[in-house]
């Protein structure tokens, strides 16, 4: 047998693992790693910072369905790119991360980019391997399939100097099939069947694990056939229809707290569903969690005794058996509630959404965003990725813009980060629009456009405020001074994309902002819009979806 290079090896084996695109930033020793991967038509998306590319990484494994893979240097490259580990293992997205390390007869002696970055993330990542020339085929295959199999999450291969640099032989085959898929106990369906059919008010939630699962079609089914209300969480949209006549999105408060018994697919009692908890929750709910993690049943106020683990494709079709012929009455007083709270709250956002101010407000800006868009791009034909991130930027903007199929939105997800948007972009370009595509949605199958609506962190006061405050501070004063949300008002972001070749907007408004909406979504470069919006709306910096439960509770007793 012939022998060949560390880094060949581990290019032939990512190739054999059906790895098709890899995220990186590369030097000493992993850029050998990259170049052969290229040489074998990997495609290496480099990037100028580790935590975006591992970001980007994070994303482009939620899309695809198995894991995205992300190589960077050791010691600092790991650092960064720790944080694309967090967000994996947060949102439950499969990620493969490898990083070069210095070589293993220099450990302790200062070597270049020495770190021990096994002992760092293994209390992170569902399995941490350093690999050794003759374990290379064992060590990629182990972390890719475990990074895939069962709940997805972050695994990690350390690769020293000496590994990737050395010479050795292959001696097995990287060949990891598609994860098995688990179905329930037949006993558990029927009792969870039965209790939906026994509801008053029954809900079902739909989560991004039932994206990931890419379990839409038998779950169309499930809400088309027993016509049980449902509600996605906010990367769980798209999975059914926006425009589905049983969505109650827009009456979510009327919904959980009506709801008597709720069928979870793919999402977690996190503080996303308010832990299942009261106030927001019926304090009589029975919660059916449909998970293919058995840990994840039973928590905060899920019971485990009503959870079945299992794949949501599968299991979703045995409760759709159990339930045939059954179909929930919709002309009950829970469906009527629903059915107001949609009409008060749609018809409140449509007036908000009109409102004709300059500079405009987060509804206004989104409204002429959407109509322009949806004017080039129908929303029936799944054209657009949408990135979002920011606290009200992504809180409105998730009710402002329709999403018809599913994994077209992403946004900060369950970790709440803000700073994944451009990695998240790239990687939707890339899992939708290289040749050979590895995701798909809806039935167009042509390029999908990115559009990322970004807040930019900063409270906005406007320019003379904004002065005063800052003269305040120069004077040494607390009171009137800079915020410690006080950045910059009116960034020139815009000149970004220019400085890279794209095309930038200042806009204020609206006619302004439908121009440079459709003249950048028919660019073909990247294009950034810098819309300035009313200062002062968010005075408080929170999620629309975060609230303290027991506090709520306490405060609910006085
Ligand atoms: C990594 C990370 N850093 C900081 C935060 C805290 N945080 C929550 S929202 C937010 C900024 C929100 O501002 P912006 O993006 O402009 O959105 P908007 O002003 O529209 O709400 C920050 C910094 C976070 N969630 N994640």
């Amino acid at each position: 047998m012939s022998s060949s290079s560390g880094a060949a090896l581990i290019a032939q084996a990512l190739q054999e693992l059906g790895v098709k695109v890899i995220f990186g930033l590369v030097g000493i020793p992993v850029v050998q790693i990259a170049e052969e991967a290229i040489a074998l038509g990997i495609r290496f998306i480099a990037f100028r910072n580790e935590q975006a590319a591992s970001y980007a990484a994070t994303a482009y494994g939620y899309l695809t369905g198995k894991p995205g893979v992300c190589l960077v240097v050791g010691g600092p490259g790991v650092l960064h790119a720790w944080a694309g580990i967090g967000n994996a293992s947060a949102n439950a997205f499969p990620l493969l991360l490898l990083a070069g390390s210095s070589e293993t007869h220099l450990v302790t002696k200062g070597a270049f980019q020495e770190m021990d970055a096994i002992t760092l993330l293994s209390p992170h990542t569902k399995i941490s391997i350093r690999s050794t020339i003759d374990s290379i085929p064992e060590s990629l295959t182990n972390a890719y399939k475990t990074a895939w199999y069962g709940r997805g999450g972050p695994t990690f291969v350390d690769l020293p100097a000496d590994v990737i640099q050395g010479d050795g032989e292959k001696t097995m085959a990287y060949a990891v099939p598609e994860p098995p898929k688990a179905a329930s106990d037949p006993e558990k369906i029927r009792v969870v069947a039965q209790l939906l059919k026994s509801a008053k008010a029954p809900l079902v939630i739909v989560g991004k694990g039932a994206a990931y699962a890419q379990a839409e079609s038998v779950i169309r089914k499930l809400i088309d056939e027993t016509r049980i209300p449902f509600l996605p969480t906010p990367m769980g949209k798209g999975v059914l229809p926006d425009s589905h006549a049983s969505n109650i999105a827009s009456a979510r408060s009327t919904a959980l707290k009506g709801a008597d018994v709720v069928l979870i697919l793919g999402a977690r009692l996190n503080w996303i569903l308010h832990f299942g908890d009261e106030p927001k929750w019926n304090s009589a709910v029975e919660i059916c969690q449909v998970d293919i993690s058995a840990e994840e049943l039973g928590k905060n106020n899920g019971d485990a005794s009503l959870g079945i683990v299992g794949d949501i494709k599968v299991v979703t079709s045995q409760l759709l058996n159990e339930l045939e012929g059954w179909q929930y009455d919709t002309s009950s007083d829970f469906v009527r509630a629903l059915k107001a709270s949609e009409k008060k709250n749609v018809a409140k956002a449509a007036k908000s959404a009109k409102v004709d101010s300059t500079p405009m407000t987060y509804e206004r800006t989104f409204d002429v965003i959407r109509e322009t868009i949806d004017a080039i791009s129908p929303v029936e034909d799944g054209g657009v990725v949408y990135v979002s991130e920011g606290a009200n930027t992504m809180d409105k903007s998730r009710s402002a813009f329709n999403v018809e199929h599913p994994r077209l939105r992403l946004d900060a997800g369950t970790y709440a980060t803000m700073g994944v948007g451009l990695g998240y972009a790239i990687a939707a370009h890339c899992a939708y629009n290289l040749p050979s595509p590895e995701a798909a949605s809806g039935p167009e199958s042509s390029r999908k456009k990115v559009v990322c609506l970004e807040g930019d962190s900063a409270f906005g006061e406007d320019s003379d405020a904004w002065l005063e405050m800052q003269r305040n501070t120069i004077e040494g004063k607390s009171k009137g001074a800079l915020r410690s949300s006080s950045l910059g008002w009116e960034v020139g972001y815009e000149n970004i994309a220019k400085m890279c070749g794209g095309k930038g907007y200042l806009v204020r408004t609206p006619e302004e902002l439908a121009k440079a909406t459709e003249e950048g979504f028919k660019a073909n470069v990247p294009v950034v819009v810098n819309v300035i919006i009313q200062a002062g709306q968010a005075q408080k910096l929170e999620f629309a979806w975060q609230n303290n439960s027991k506090k709520a509770k306490k405060d609910s007793k006085l």
